[in-house]
Parts: C-alpha cells; structure tokens; sequence
C-alpha cells in the first residue's frame, strides 16, 4: 500500500469514528435523563416577578424574544426590503371545480440582485370568502404536495432523498405528488380551510452554503457572518411572514385566521415565525423535536450538539457554543412555546419519533401554561401525558401523541383541524 493510499485510509476511519461518535451520542433511556431546572417563565431578568399580562407582553416577552434572537436563531432582518406579488397562476376550476388555486410569486429585490418564492395557494369554493387558511412549507417543492398538473414545477435544488428516489438535487415531473401523503389538500378544503405552501429553499437552500442561494444574500455577507446573524431556520420563518404579508391583501384570505403548521425542521420554523409574529391565529408544531418543541435540557434522542454538528447552517453561530452546555442556555423550549401565549398552539409528537423526545416536547407543552394562566387561558393541566391518538384540543394548549413514526399522517392534520374548529373558527 502506498502512502497516499495510508492516508487516505486514514483519514476514511477517522471520518468514520467521528459520525459513529456523532450517533452515539444521543440517550434513549429515560433513566438517565439529567435533573434540569428551567429557566422561569415568569421572572424578569432582573429577578421581578411576573403578575400581569400587561408586565408580561412590556417587558418578559420581549427579553425572551431577544434571548432566542442573540443566542438561538438568530437576528432576522427589521425591514422586508421591497416585495413584489406577482399572481403567476390562477384557476378557479382546481381540483374537479372544488377549489381556487393560485400560485404567487413572491419578489424579494435588492439593490442588485431579486430572489423570489412561489406560494401555492388552494382555497375552497364552498365557502364564504375570507377564508381561514393552513400555512406550511414543504420540503421537496409546491408540485410535490399534490399530483394536480396546473402546479409549476419546481426547478431549481432540492435537497436528496433516497426514499423519494432524489438524486442530483433535481425534480422532475414523475415527482408530482410525491409528497401528497403529507397534505391532504382535499380533505383540508373538505373541512373549510385553505392552504398555502412554499418549498422551504426558495428562502435558503438547506445545506451548509445554502445562504449564498437564497434571500440572505440580498441582505449582504456581514449579516450572515455576525455570531447572531439569522440561521437557516429564522430564515425560513421569515418567508412565512413575507406570505403573511401577502395574504393581508388578498381579499378571498383571512388574515386574522392563517394558521402556520410545520413538520420537523420545518416545526421549529413554525414555531420561530408564531413567536414572533402576532399575526399568525395558530401555532401548529408537527413531530419538531430538537430546536423546536422539545427541551433542550433533557438530552434525550437529538441534542445540540449533534443538530448543530450535521446542520451548521440551522441556528445562529452563538448557538454552537452550547454544543453539550444545555443547561448553561438562559431559555429553553417551553419559552419558545410560551412566545404563542395566548394565541392557540397544538404540539404533536409521535410514539416512535425518539429522535424527538416526545416526552420533552409534551413537557415544553405543559410548562409554556404557566404563561396561557397569566391570560385566564387553559393551558396543559396535568404534566402526566395522555395515552396514544388521544388529542388535547379543548385547551388553548393542544397535545397528542400518536402511534408511528416521524411523520405528518391524517390523524395529525384531523387533529389540528378540530384544533382550530374549537379556538380559531
Ligand atoms: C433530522 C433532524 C431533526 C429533524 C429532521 C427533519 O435529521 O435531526 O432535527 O428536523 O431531520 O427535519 O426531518
């Protein structure tokens, strides 16, 4: 064996030991999750008690939202730049004549250089305009969540999947509706609502240099370098505000009912875009796991170390530095979820999903109440889980645990559509 081969070798095992050591690093015994106390929801920076909503939404809120901000997902711009609606697409015959479909262009312009994003919008025709609508991003682009012809199809890089038989980073048109599973857009307008969708790249392509390819770069390098400059996912929430923004001139759209939902890394950003804009009616947190729903300080399945070692790009750069610190972090997730207060939130999980911990989604759940009681709301009464497919709904705070795995199944979308039939019709 020559040299070159020696180190080649050498440096293959030393990859490998690393990734295995990556792996390894999680827990999935309960037993030895760490005694933790989380930081109080309801107590200033300076020690104050927290009585009132007044004292909550001055000045708590406020420092909890900087904290995410400084040490999480970092800053997202303040102002949205100049913005062009474009309607690319209209039919109002979708889907046998039950549905609107629409498809906007969203233009982001900078001073030399224009980034855009498609919504995909279906609106029900049996209902009374404006409508209540469901507001998601998908993850392999608009054409995949349903087999419907008169979707444009996405061009530019998505991410591989082998299970969708992805590779080279290009769709074509045998993947239509690849992903309908995922969104049972019928039965959505079947209940009353609408949905809209964006394929979470056009924003930032989800890998390591995707910031140079999507909307950041029109915001300059230095915003991206800053140690609390906007990760992937502040990123992405932002695209779900700048549809907010849309929506808010659409007459047949009711702005003060867009529910924003999300699945995975995408319920981490659904969670960030609920927290920070008070326009969204409804939060909905879809198996989020690590970053999202879950507490970071009980290190079961995904912890931050891992998440920021295989997704540098997600959080902003001060959040490598709790990399096997959790408990030196000054939030953890039930602020996150206590940012929603009082508007309605439903956290879902699935039995299977370890990689998750349903148990410390639940438990973020049930802590963020605290914050719902200051309103006179109802939040997760009891810190005991409920069995299987058995939802929480009747509460401002809705939960489940379903069987299977990571995944968004129609249980999920049932769920959070008696959800919102209770707190946001
Ligand atoms: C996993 C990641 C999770 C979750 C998931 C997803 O690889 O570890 O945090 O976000 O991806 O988005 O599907």
């Amino acid at each position: 064996m020559n040299a070159i081969k020696v180190s080649f070798l050498f440096w293959l095992l030393l990859l490998v030991a690393f990734s295995l050591r990556a792996q390894e690093q999680h827990n999935y015994d309960e037993s030895k999750v760490p005694d933790f106390t989380l930081p109080p929801l309801l107590q200033n920076s300076s020690g104050s008690p927290v009585k009132t909503t007044r004292q909550w939404e001055r000045i708590r809120r406020p420092e909890i939202l900087s904290l995410y901000k400084k040490y999480v997902y970092g800053h997202s711009p303040e102002s949205t730049g100049q913005m062009v609606f474009q309607t690319i697409n209209v039919s109002s015959k979708a889907l046998e004549n039950k549905a609107i479909q629409k498809e906007v262009k969203v233009l982001f312009i900078g001073d030399k250089d224009t980034v855009d994003m498609n919504i995909l919008i279906y609106l029900p025709k049996s209902v009374a305009k404006p409508v209540p609508v469901f507001l998601g991003m998908n993850f392999y682009g608009n054409h995949t969540i349903h087999r419907d012809a008169e979707i444009t199809l996405h061009e530019k890089w998505v991410n591989n999947s082998q299970r969708l038989g992805i590779s080279n980073h290009k769709v074509g048109e045998t993947s239509r509706g690849i992903r309908a599973n995922r969104w049972p857009v019928e039965r959505i307008l079947e209940r009353g609502y609408g949905l809209a969708t964006i394929y979470y790249g056009d924003l930032f392509p989800d890998h390591a240099e995707g910031a140079d390819d999507g909307v950041q770069r029109l915001y300059g390098k230095q915003h991206i370098a800053d140690s609390t400059g906007w990760g992937a996912i502040a990123t992405w929430a932002w695209g779900l505000s700048r549809a907010m923004d849309y929506f808010e001139s659409d007459d047949n759209i009711d702005p003060a009912r867009v529910i924003v939902m999300g699945h995975s890394r995408l319920g981490k950003t659904a969670l960030w875009a609920g927290a920070q804009d008070q326009r969204f009616a409804a939060v909905i947190s879809n198996n989020s796991g690590c970053g999202g729903a879950a507490l970071f300080r009980r290190k079961f399945g995904e912890t931050v170390a891992i998440i920021n070692s295989n997704f540098p790009h997600w959080f902003c750069k001060n959040f490598h530095r709790f990399n096997g610190m959790e408990e030196k972090l000054p939030i953890d997730q039930h602020m996150l979820i206590s940012l929603v207060a009082p508007r309605p939130v439903y956290v879902a999980s699935a039995v299977e999903d370890r990689w998750a911990d349903p148990k410390g989604e639940f438990l973020s759940a049930f802590y963020a109440s605290e914050v719902y009681g200051l309103y006179k709301q109802e939040g997760i009464k009891n810190a005991v889980m409920p069995p299987l497919n058995k939802p929480i709904a009747a509460s401002r705070i809705g939960y489940h645990i379903r069987s299977g795995r990571h995944d968004v199944k129609v249980f999920d979308w049932e769920s959070y559509m008696d959800f919102a039939d209770l707190h946001v019709r």
